[in-house]
């Protein structure tokens, strides 16, 4: 084993809803590992924040406006960074969306569009960026899953739906093109600290906590909400040659909580 197996020098990286959250986190992680960001963001005041947020980190990043669920849209960016940047090596599918809605109110037209962003979205992205990894005779694909991939919880049917089909979708990938020396694995995060889970950590009017504030620190070993940035040591590793041989795997990164039953009753 040699530490450079690790870098990524010479890599480009595609982060999609990369502006913010997550993807930044991420993005910044490979970046330096040494990676050229490419991300994309669904608005151009996103991209263009997103862009400097970068260069105020030190980072080139190439942002594109692109909705990840338009297939047409998706291909055109794909080709536009071929030429402007070069075949990208690694697509992380970050992009998604929440909807917490009680399944018995939730409109159907709502629980499509989770499934849009979430799952139909990394499907449409990855057939893109599938073909030239092919021709390039290697690939990195890193699907962010979620808790939701295992457990579901009242208000997310739509989510868990879109983030357990993710989790096959990883693997179908792995065994339809792992002969072509393309890997594609996912990170599960835990409950993570951005704008996404604001509303469950939002104080009280009284000042106190908010219930799912402390359940969730309950439910994790580690007694906290993780940040973004401790993702970033994962994706490295999945992004680079030192995962060459971990294919179709889902990588939680939850501080434990799919160890844990959860804290006894005091
Ligand atoms: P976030 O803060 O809401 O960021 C998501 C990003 O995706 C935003 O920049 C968003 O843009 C963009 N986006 C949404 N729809 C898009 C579309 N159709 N095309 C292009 N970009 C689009 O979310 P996050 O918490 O960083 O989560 C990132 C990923 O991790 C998601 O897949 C999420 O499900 C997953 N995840 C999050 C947690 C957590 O605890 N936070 C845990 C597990 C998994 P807008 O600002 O315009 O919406
Ligand atoms: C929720 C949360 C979760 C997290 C995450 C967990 O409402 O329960 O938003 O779904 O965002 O995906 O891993």
């Amino acid at each position: 084993m040699k530490m450079e197996d690790f870098r990524l020098d010479g890599k480009v990286a595609m982060i999609t809803g990369g502006t913010y959250g997550i993807g930044y986190a991420i993005a910044k992680g490979l970046a330096a590992a040494g990676a050229t960001i490419t991300f994309c963001d669904i608005k151009p005041e996103l991209v263009e924040k997103g862009v400097a947020s970068y260069k105020a980190d030190g980072i080139e990043a190439h942002g594109y406006v692109c909705n990840v669920c338009d297939e047409p849209a998706v291909q055109e960016m794909v080709a536009k960074i071929e030429k402007e940047v070069g075949v990208i090596d690694i697509l992380v599918n970050n992009a998604g969306i929440i909807k917490r809605i009680p399944m018995l109110e939730m409109s159907a037209a709502d629980f499509r569009q989770v499934i849009d962003v979430d799952l139909n979205a990394p499907f449409i992205v990855a057939k893109a960026v599938i073909p030239s990894m092919i021709k390039k005779g290697h690939g990195k694909i890193i699907n962010i899953c979620s808790m939701m991939s295992e457990l579901g919880r009242e208000t997310v049917s739509a989510y868990a739906a879109a983030k357990g089909g993710l989790k096959m979708l990883t693997r179908n990938i792995c065994s339809e093109y792992g002969g072509y020396n393309i890997q594609c694995n996912a990170i599960g995060p835990g409950y993570i600290a951005t704008p996404q889970t604001a509303p469950l950590r939002e104080r009280q009017p009284d000042g106190s906590r908010h219930p799912f504030d402390s359940f969730i620190c309950a439910k994790t070993p580690a007694g906290r909400w993780l940040e973004a940035d401790e993702l970033a040591g994962p994706a490295v590793f999945l992004a680079s040659d030192a995962s060459n041989a971990v294919n179709g795997h889902i990588l939680y990164v939850d501080g434990g909580i799919l160890a844990y039953i959860g804290k006894q009753p005091q």
